[in-house]
């Protein structure tokens, strides 16, 4: 960092206090993780400065001889990762992958059914305010109202109706197991693709926690920085030759320009961390600490969305135990040096601004070190914090015991 302490003083103390809050701060936001010390090399590389529009072995520009390399390493692995015939690893994000894949598959005005955002799915998957909304037609299903599950049958019941060229499965806030071989049969019946969008849930299912999609799904989308813990970015795989092609031509030229070579070398990198062994013992603690966290509210008295968590992630309704919203929840926490985001719970009825509830994810605390010890106390740092919120002499002791904790497991 010395020559960018010397050019820009004002950046380099901004990294380095961004730095000192991710120490000193637990954090709780699922779709977060710490990167190894490889992937951040990789990213800050060399690998910046080429273009490479095209791609391996096709490109618009000279020297491509070894981005060419890099980039048939990262789709070797990756499709080695999700035992899949095609990956495509150019998307700078989980949207744009997301965006390439429905101009692949689907023409402007068609039907698009996804999950619904406020009841766990994205704002790709069909947001009012998202490309997903305007360019096409959205149907959304959600969650049934008693068990806080994706209810299949309603899902077959709408696709029957609403007839649509896409059905999207995925979500960004849902804790359990998602059938997509019922998605398949849903697709199937009604002579609809089917995408599903793995993003959150990427580092499962490449160590076997979770079902495969590639077995079932036309195409598969997913970001590489949450559970899978690469750089930021995204990646699209198939089985399917015919789509493979159409969805490199969606993604270059179609909706992007020049691949981010530094962040493909550093997606190589992360893939082959996550074809050690390692990581499915990593994964296995990141359910095993989000489940404790389930557990250890269930028995403080919270509402835990869908009853617990079959992933990294659970939801806590918080207005029925505290009659606070998401958002002063977030807050109060934020204020102890623990970070998580307000999250809407299946049927709020706050604004998704302020939300009922609060999304909890143990991905970068496991990256840490942390295990189910750690989970109960945190738990119970929660609980007293939220309980307490306006007596700030408890709540400068819970931080203390926050930095504490985070001075235990250093990054
Ligand atoms: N914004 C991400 C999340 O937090 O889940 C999804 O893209």
């Amino acid at each position: 960092m010395h020559s960018l302490e010397q050019t820009d003083p004002e950046i380099f103390n901004i990294i380095n206090e961004e730095q000192r809050r991710q120490f000193d701060h637990l954090e709780l936001i699922a779709s977060e993780n710490y990167v190894s010390k490889a992937v951040l090399e990789a990213q800050g590389s060399i690998m910046t400065n080429k273009y490479a529009e095209g791609y391996v072995g096709k490109r618009y520009y000279g020297g491509c001889q070894f981005i060419d390399k890099a980039e048939q390493l990262a789709i070797n692995r990756l499709k080695k990762l999700f035992n899949v015939k095609f990956a495509n690893v150019q998307p700078h994000s989980g949207s744009q992958a997301n965006m390439a894949t429905y101009r692949a598959l689907i023409d402007k005005g068609d039907i698009i059914l996804g999950m619904s955002l406020d009841q766990g799915g994205h704002l790709t998957h069909g947001h009012h305010l998202s490309f997903s909304g305007q360019d096409y037609k959205i149907y959304s299903y959600g969650v049934n109202k008693d068990s806080e599950t994706i209810d299949y049958d309603e899902v077959r019941r709408m696709a029957l109706e609403v007839k649509p060229k896409l059905i999207v499965a995925g979500a960004s806030a849902y804790p359990r197991i998602i059938e997509f071989k019922r998605f398949r049969e849903i697709a199937d019946e009604v002579g609809a693709y089917l995408m599903v969008d793995m993003a959150h849930i990427a580092g499962l299912v490449a160590t076997n926690l979770h079902p495969n999609p590639c077995i079932y799904a036309d195409v598969v989308t997913s970001t590489t920085h949450k559970t899978l813990r690469g750089p930021r970015g995204g990646i699209i795989l198939t089985n399917n030759e015919e789509i493979a092609k159409k969805i490199d031509k969606a993604v270059f030229p179609g909706i992007q320009g020049g691949p981010l070579m530094h962040v493909i070398s550093a997606k190589a990198v992360a893939f082959k961390e996550a074809l050690d062994p390692s990581f499915a013992i990593y994964q296995k603690q990141v359910v095993s600490n989000a489940k404790t966290l389930a557990n250890e509210f269930i028995k403080l008295g919270y509402h835990v969305i869908s009853g617990g968590t079959d992933n990294h992630l659970l939801l806590l309704d918080i207005k029925s135990k505290w009659n606070i919203t998401g958002k002063d929840a977030e807050n109060i926490l934020d204020s102890i040096n623990i970070t998580v985001n307000k999250n809407t719970i299946p049927f709020d009825k706050e604004k998704p601004f302020l939300a009922s509830g609060i999304r909890i994810g143990t991905p970068a605390l496991t990256t840490r070190g942390m295990k189910e010890k750690e989970m109960i106390e945190i738990a119970q740092i929660i609980n007293q914090a939220l309980n307490n919120h306006k007596n700030q002499e408890i709540l400068s002791s819970l931080k203390n015991k926050v930095i504490e904790l985070c001075n235990k497991y250093p990054l």
